[in-house]
């Protein structure tokens, strides 16, 4: 058997080295080469996963949700690396990952840039890489598919919501000064969603973004970012507080808390953010917060889906594989709390 697997391995080799294509197809390979990775003799298929970090609530439920997929009883072994962070750190990991003959990378890329090398390090060695979350910019060919959200149109949903919310208010003619902190960036999730953004708020001649930090989707970078704003801009200068995740929103409510600033529903400053974490829909349901737009994180069974096709000898058809997501807000946040997972 050992010797049926290392001709096809050969073949494979040649075939990638030829073609640098990851993806397998029925006429191509009709069987996918296992790779022994480095003093490893299993039946089991070897997953690399590079993660971004720690960084939110979203990431943790990202995590928890490939760590609950791959596992051994369904026959995965899965190599869960932490990026901390950092994305030199994350070409680390995928150099590694190829050293270990893995049979798949799953990368979660911080930023768009600086994969092309190592991505084509993974094409020689013929281990499909698979981009889940945000996206890197490389050649598509050089990876078997991307999965994730439409931040762009996350970014529209929230004007979208502001729109509605203002007419049924009585509000749409006022003067509206928006403050706006944005994620990591060179961020897929960052860019998307702050396109999206401003191409709606564009659209209002009364709208004006007073200030746009970034504050690298994390609290307590939002809490300093925003006490920083307030020392330069008067809170009756504020109408909107817009966050392109719930927990730099969370960040910006301890720092108008500190002033004493009433945001929410129930306050002065419109909330608005991006995810819908739990903690957001409690926040939505205390008053805390207007609206969260919904960012999924479990893309794992997408992720496997993939891996699963490519596994049986089938060809991906596509390169992106978007989720569906919604939009919560103080209405309906209380009919929705008990479902939610994370
Ligand atoms: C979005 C993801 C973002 C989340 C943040 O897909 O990349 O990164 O919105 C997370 O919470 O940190």
């Amino acid at each position: 058997m050992k010797k049926i697997l290392l001709i096809n391995f050969c073949l494979a080799i040649l075939f990638f080295g030829i073609t640098g294509c990851a993806v397998k197809t029925e006429e191509e390979t009709p069987e996918i080469v296992r790779r022994q990775a480095a003093g490893v003799e299993d039946e089991l298929l070897h997953i690399g996963l590079i993660q971004t970090g720690k960084e939110s609530g979203w990431r943790d439920a990202n995590t928890n949700d490939y760590l609950n997929t791959f596992i051994k009883e369904r026959g995965y072994d899965l190599i869960y690396i932490d990026g901390n962070s950092s994305p030199e750190r994350q070409v680390k990991a995928m150099q590694d990952l190829i050293q270990q003959k893995v049979d798949y990378i799953i990368l979660q890329p911080i930023v768009e840039t600086g994969w092309e090398e190592a991505v084509n390090q993974a094409n020689e060695e013929g281990i499909p890489v698979i981009v889940a979350d945000r996206q890197i910019a490389v050649d598509k060919e050089k990876y078997v598919a991307w999965t994730g959200s439409d931040f762009y149109e996350e970014g529209r949903k929230a004007v979208d919501w502001l729109e509605t919310y203002l007419i049924e208010e009585g509000r749409q003619k006022e003067d509206l000064n928006i403050v706006l902190l944005e994620g990591n960036k060179g961020a897929t999730a960052t860019t998307g969603r702050t396109s999206g953004l401003r191409d709606g708020i564009k659209n209002h001649s009364n709208w004006n973004i007073i200030a746009s930090e970034c504050a690298n989707f994390t609290q307590g970078e939002a809490q300093t970012v925003m006490e920083q704003i307030l020392t330069k801009v008067y809170p009756s200068e504020i109408d909107v507080v817009i966050a392109e995740n719930d927990n730099m929103m969370f960040g910006a409510m301890k720092a108008m808390e500190r002033k004493e600033i009433s945001f929410g529903p129930e306050g002065d400053i419109i909330t608005i953010s991006f995810d819908a974490l739990g903690d957001a829909f409690s926040k939505m349901v205390s008053g805390e917060l207007h609206a969260s737009i919904e960012c999924n994180p479990l893309l794992a069974s997408s992720v496997e889906n993939i891996i699963q096709d490519l596994e049986d000898g089938k060809q991906i058809k596509g390169k992106c594989f978007y989720i569906e997501e919604n939009v919560y807000d103080y209405k309906n946040a209380s009919q929705h709390i008990k479902e939610r997972t994370y």
